[in-house]
């Protein structure tokens, strides 16, 4: 990319080519996705690029990247707690690693390594099965002491004279951060280019069913005919497959985080406490990025809240009390469809044609590629891959559940 722009730069042809094209809204198309955001602008890609699918396209009612995937503070990791979650998170950390070599585009990720803290015995017990769990999936997580964990993280306080002291930790090297605009712009870039439209500021309004089967969808631009919807959404997805009349077990809780001002880099790992419901990392612009757990109650409300800063500030002090004099700069709210077992739900539906990958709690991020990747087979082949039967909504009636409340950074 910085060659392409050093090239662009130097031959004077302006304006640089846009990432991706405006279109009117066609009359039909083979698949219809709802929510531009990462997860819905990457079963475009892989639809288009793995299958050959391109008359798609993507429906977002705000600009591309507006909700969960602009909104979240950008961790990536694989380490969850059943196999199934920790396979498909790895499929997607590496698809990750490949990512800006395969978009000729920085999504500068940093794997600096993640560490998951634990207070308790009982948390420590998590820790090990999880390290457990990783290892026999293939992964590299182990469980370490407060030694090691200061050599990692130095400001932070392992004394034995906090409230919550640091037993160990779960540390997963491959874990870290990356850009999430990024993300959303390269495979908004790379869809557009294989033939994708993707339609800003087009509202789903409704979504016609005949006869069990989806026909078309109404959005505020017009009547597009389609086969095929894919409910890629966040927050909004028990409305949207309420239009369909397909019945979601999700609850929507907003989620906040903040930023501070830049400070020298020092921390170079991300800190994770599921007892303290926080974590925190050093953004490449110096920046702290922190996060709580979500708001106590359900709600579509994007505000942050003075309960949710002197909380998160107090609990983030436990950890670093050398962060005391740090000013907060802004701080914002993206929501989480939690589901009751704390996984995700893809896969089909009870309406012919009306397909789902919703319901990602506090996920969504770290999922994006694997989920993009996966959904698009299964629109492609009208299968489902084995990759993702475990999340297949009729879990919930066949008592299936896929418990993944221990690997939750924050919980409710
Ligand atoms: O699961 O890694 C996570 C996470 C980070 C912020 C919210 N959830």
């Amino acid at each position: 990319m910085s060659l392409k722009l050093i090239k662009q730069a130097l031959n004077g042809k302006r304006p640089l080519s846009r990432m991706w094209r405006h279109h009117d809204l066609k009359e039909s198309y083979d698949v219809v996705i709802i929510g531009g955001g990462g997860h819905g602008l990457a079963c475009a890609y892989y639809l288009a690029k793995e299958h050959g699918i391109t008359n798609v396209a993507v429906a977002e009612k705000h600009y591309i990247g507006a909700g969960g995937s602009g909104r979240n503070t950008a961790i990536v990791r694989s380490n969850y707690l059943t196999p199934a979650g920790v396979r498909f998170y790895d499929e997607s950390l590496k698809l990750y690693e490949q990512m800006s070599v395969e978009f000729d585009f920085n999504v500068m990720l940093s794997q600096r390594g993640h560490l998951t803290l634990a207070h308790s015995d009982g948390a420590m017990r998590t820790m090990r099965r999880r390290a457990e769990v990783n290892l026999l999936e293939g992964g590299e997580s182990s469980v370490i002491g407060p030694d090691k964990i200061k050599k990692l993280c130095p400001p932070l306080d392992v004394s034995d004279h906090p409230r919550y002291p640091i037993l160990g930790a779960l540390y997963h090297p491959r874990g870290g951060i990356m850009r999430h605009d990024a993300v959303v712009w390269g495979y908004a870039h790379h869809a557009d280019r294989m033939g994708v439209h993707i339609h800003q500021l087009t509202e789903a309004t409704g979504i016609e069913v005949q006869n069990g089967k989806v026909t078309g969808v109404q959005t505020n631009r017009g009547f597009i005919k389609t086969g095929m919807v894919h409910n890629a959404t966040a927050g909004w997805s028990s409305i949207i497959a309420d239009m369909a009349g397909v019945k979601l077990p999700i609850t929507t809780y907003p989620l906040q985080a903040l930023v501070t001002e830049p400070l020298k880099p020092f921390l170079d790992v991300v800190i994770v406490s599921g007892s303290l419901h926080v974590y925190i990392s050093q953004s490449d612009r110096g920046e702290l990025v922190m996060g709580a757990s979500v708001d106590p109650y359900a709600s579509y409300s994007m505000r942050g809240s003075l309960g949710f800063t002197e909380g998160l500030a107090g609990h983030m002090l436990e950890l670093f009390p050398s962060l005391s004099h740090v000013r907060v700069m802004r701080q914002w709210a993206g929501l989480c469809d939690m589901t009751p077992d704390y996984s995700q739900i893809m896969g089909f539906t009870p309406v012919e044609g009306f397909v789902v990958d919703v319901g990602w709690g506090t996920y969504g991020f770290k999922a994006t590629p694997s989920a993009g990747k996966r959904m698009a087979e299964l629109i492609a082949t009208n299968e489902t891959p084995e990759m993702i039967r475990p999340f297949r909504l009729a879990r919930f009636y066949e008592n299936d559940p896929v418990g993944e409340k221990g690997a939750a950074s924050v919980e409710k």
